[in-house]
């Protein structure tokens, strides 16, 4: 490693310090450096409150201010160019003099995009971007997703037998997790902002998409109700987190109604002749849920698979469960080469219990 790199690495570790309470916005670490010795340091610790730049100049002790004018400052993101809920930093990097700024990867974000790096390069600062790039991209990837594919990213999660089923062909309740592997889709509920299952499961589960085995917040729930049949008494309408029913009738969220939901039930009408994942993931885009679980039925993770609209997929597997019949899991007919769908993340969860 270089010691560009190792500092970058410093400011990746830094940044995952604000995990889980600074979404929308993403993970920042930044450090200073003066002759091989780190003066500063911060991260984004809240959304809509300081940058990793702001904190890292502020904790600089006053022995060491007249420093910063000869130090490197490392981020892990392009600083941002934007008035937003707080001032720019590239113009607190240009007010500080600080001669050198390396950046671990660009901010996609349409407000920055390359506009902080310019504005630095214009203020005859020296700037060397790409460092750990995609440490740094993989740390926000949820956030880079949204920004450059203009979609959340997607989770498709499921549970299957030994021999492949996800559900029996009545609909019995199958027992395939156990309670390690429930209290980790807890925690995988609490990291994404949205959470998806079909109308089927929804009624044959009951489930109520919460998280109750982790701490931390609710994702917002999603369900797909085409002609809003569903019951209220189901779980999934209870008041214990906002519940979004993408459907045919009618409309009581706004597309630029961005976050800000409270625990109560939302309607989102979609197109009867357009793909319902699409308009899903692009409802998702409008509302700014920058990702979302998708935890069944088969039918559901079917279509995202068929129109390759994923970014991760992660079974939870029994290895002593075998069902004679039973409801085929996604991919067990070879829809997707397992060569495809290794190379999609390679960090593709399997759990054999
Ligand atoms: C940075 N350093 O630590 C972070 C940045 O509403 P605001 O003012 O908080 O701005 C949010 C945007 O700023 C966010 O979408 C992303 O583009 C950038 N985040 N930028 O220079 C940071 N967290
Ligand atoms: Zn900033």
């Amino acid at each position: 490693m270089t010691t560009d790199e190792l500092y970058m690495q410093r400011c990746i570790q830094l940044a995952k310090s604000g995990a889980g309470n600074v979404a929308p916005n993403p993970m920042v670490g930044a450090v200073l450096v003066y002759k091989e010795k780190i003066i500063g340091e911060g991260y984004h610790q809240k959304y809509g409150e300081a940058h990793a730049e702001v904190n890292c100049i502020a904790s600089v002790k006053i022995k060491d201010r007249q420093l910063i004018e000869r130090s490197t400052l490392y981020v892990s993101l392009e600083p941002c160019a934007h008035f937003g809920k707080t001032p720019p930093c590239s113009n607190l990097i240009i007010r500080h003099k600080i001669p050198k700024v390396v950046i671990g990867s660009r901010d996609p974000f349409k407000e920055v995009n390359g506009r902080g790096i310019e504005k630095l390069k214009a203020a005859g600062i020296e700037v060397i971007t790409g460092i750990l790039g995609d440490a740094c991209k993989d740390l926000n990837k949820r956030f880079f997703t949204f920004h450059t594919k203009q979609r959340p990213y997607i989770i498709l999660k499921w549970a299957q037998t030994a021999n492949k089923k996800i559900a029996t062909n009545d609909n019995k309740r199958l027992i395939i997790s156990n309670n390690i592997t429930n209290r980790l889709v807890h925690k995988w509920r609490f990291e994404e902002a949205s959470i998806l299952v079909g109308t089927n499961t929804a009624t044959a589960d009951d489930p109520s998409l919460t998280n109750r085995l982790w701490t931390g917040k609710n994702p917002v729930r999603l369900i797909i109700d085409k002609n809003i049949r569903l019951p209220l008494s189901l779980k999934i309408f209870n008041r214990e987190s906002p519940t979004i029913v993408f459907n045919y009738e009618k409309q009581t969220l706004e597309p630029g109604d961005t976050g800000n939901f409270t625990n109560q039930v939302y309607y989102f009408k979609i197109e009867k002749d357009k793909s319902l994942v699409r308009q899903i993931a692009n409802a998702c885009y409008q509302l700014n849920l920058q990702s979302i679980l998708i935890e069944g039925g088969a039918k559901l993770l079917q279509s995202f698979i068929d129109e390759k609209l994923f970014d991760e997929i992660r079974i939870i597997t029994n290895k002593d469960l075998i069902i004679g019949e039973g409801l085929a899991a996604p991919l067990s007919s070879g829809s997707l080469k397992q060569s495809e769908y290794f190379a999609i993340r390679n960090d593709n969860i399997y759990f054999i219990l």
